[in-house]
């Protein structure tokens, strides 16, 4: 028995009736995903060195999920930036990580207010392989994770955190203002000041074709005690769908779950268009929503479709992502933004 859609798209009758009045049956009619052109894209010029450690997987044939599970891995082991352990800590001085990952087949798993441990994404993993579950948090997501068998590790800030936090400390500001990008140098400032995305976002395409991503973050430096933003939400900061495409996110988190950012922009995919109109197109709902506040926050999409499209779109300036493929090696690429 044809599907519905099967129908429309094999008889005649039913492309006249498509031509006469497209449908968003017709428009979610999914693209063939391309094999042989394995690519991986993640967020920031921290990009540059993770995606050395996905392409390590994808070019030997490997699986896009571990690509951009051993890719992030590299981010969260470096105390030199902002995501994983070495991150900036919460309000109260603790280090509290977030994190997810998705597959090409919808298996998704993620956690959330994790503490000492050092590779929040491969919990991640776990939750998705080795429970029923997609999220864990706080105490529980810590129990799984020394169940599995992943070391506790020490309280203890990075010495770069506790100098921001004592820095922090001085005013204890809680106030977003807006965003000067500056990758590489530890935020200092309030929430959301200047080098405030403290994320790693990945989307790796295989030889297969199949689509996986990954998202890791300390979270916004100097948070309330508790607070989540986007990246451990899967359809937030992180959504695939095998057939149209992947999308993940960086900046401000709030604003990114407002309009479940990822999701969208996979959504966008499925209505035809290319990867960066849809993270443009996303922005733009953002900057309507915001208003006049739209300039006090940073918000940015990166994407890839199922044919090996990629592309990203950012609020502010100063967004870039690294790319790396077999034909262009690797390159860091500066996002167009909206306000210029
Ligand atoms: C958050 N989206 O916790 C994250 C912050 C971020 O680079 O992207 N930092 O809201």
């Amino acid at each position: 028995m044809p599907t519905r859609r099967k129908f429309i798209a094999s008889s005649a009758a039913g492309l006249a009736a498509l031509a006469a009045s497209p449908s968003v049956e017709a428009l979610s009619l999914p693209p063939a995903p391309v094999a042989g052109k394995p690519q991986v894209i993640s967020t920031w010029d921290t990009g540059l060195a993770a995606n050395l450690g996905a392409w390590k997987v994808l070019s030997k044939g490997g699986r896009a999920l571990d690509a951009v599970e051993a890719g992030v891995m590299v981010t969260e082991d470096s105390q030199n930036c902002c995501v994983g352990l070495g991150g900036n800590p919460d309000r109260e001085g603790i280090v509290t990580l977030d994190a997810c990952i998705m597959d090409d087949q919808f298996n998704c798993g993620s956690v959330a207010a994790l503490e000492r441990i050092k590779h929040p994404i491969s919990v991640a993993r776990r939750v998705m392989e080795r429970t029923p579950h997609v999220m864990l948090v706080g105490e529980g997501a810590q129990q799984f994770a020394v169940a599995q068998g992943f070391p506790l590790e020490a309280q203890k800030l990075s010495p770069d955190a506790e100098k921001a936090y004592k820095e922090w400390l001085k005013t204890s500001q809680y106030k977003p203002v807006v965003n000067i990008e500056n990758s590489g140098t530890r935020n200092t400032g309030p929430v959301g000041g200047a080098n405030n995305h403290d994320t790693i976002a990945m989307l790796a395409q295989d030889v297969q074709g199949r689509l996986s991503g990954s998202c890791t973050t300390s979270g916004m430096g100097f948070k309330m005690r508790g607070r989540l933003g986007d990246s451990p939400l899967i359809g937030s900061g992180l959504f695939v769908d095998n057939a149209v495409g992947a999308a993940a996110a960086t900046g401000q988190g709030e604003d990114v779950i407002r309009i479940a950012g990822a999701h969208t922009v996979v959504e966008l995919m499925r209505q035809g268009m290319s990867p960066k109109a849809a993270c443009k197109a996303a922005i733009e709902r953002v900057a309507r929503i915001k208003g006049d506040k739209a300039k006090d926050i940073q918000v940015c999409f990166i994407a890839i479709s199922a044919q090996g499209q990629h592309g990203a779109f950012a609020l502010q300036k100063g967004f870039s992502y690294a790319v790396c493929d077999a034909q262009n090696q690797q390159q860091l690429i500066q996002a167009e933004y909206l306000l210029k």
